[in-house]
């Protein structure tokens, strides 16, 4: 994957509570291209892999249960400078703490369920990106 590109994750409760088409708006309004996107539920084993690097942490547990209690809409974004800019589009972890008109302020409910995923650098968010689509899925 080239580094104008990030990997973007709708998670289950912004799901449960119908914001996959205001979540996508704010995407695409903010200039992002879809490149690859699907519908689909992670495994505890997909949930845990894709998590690995918080397994040591406290809410790993809870962040696994969550992830994996419903679908979620995964994707890859292209735009310049993708995964900076997606970030600042998204917000702070905790809702309570992101900016006026960030996606999690607008959509998330707590730190845990923050209703959706960014990649934090160019080279997570080819990893990701892998993780979850094939090449022929991606255009
Ligand atoms: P990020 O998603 O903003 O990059 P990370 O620190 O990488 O934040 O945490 C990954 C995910 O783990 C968060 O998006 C959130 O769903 C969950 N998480 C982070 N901190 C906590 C916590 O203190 N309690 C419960 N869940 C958490």
């Amino acid at each position: 994957m080239s580094t104008n590109r990030t990997f973007t994750m709708i998670k289950p409760d912004a799901v449960e509570n119908g914001h996959i088409g205001g979540i996508l708006d704010k995407i695409t309004s903010a200039g992002f291209k879809i490149v690859a996107m699907k519908y689909t539920q992670l495994s505890r084993r997909d949930a845990q892999a894709f998590y690995a690097i918080h397994k040591e942490r406290p809410f790993f547990g809870e962040l696994v249960d969550f992830m994996t209690r419903g679908p979620i809409v995964s994707a890859i974004l292209e735009k310049d400078n993708a995964v900076e800019d997606f970030r600042a589009l998204i917000g702070a972890t905790n809702p309570a703490d992101a900016a006026e008109g960030t996606i999690r302020k607008l959509f998330a409910t707590s730190i845990a369920e923050n209703a959706v995923h960014g990649s934090d650098s160019d080279e997570n968010a080819a990893i990701e990106g892998a993780f979850h689509f094939a090449g022929r899925e991606i255009f």
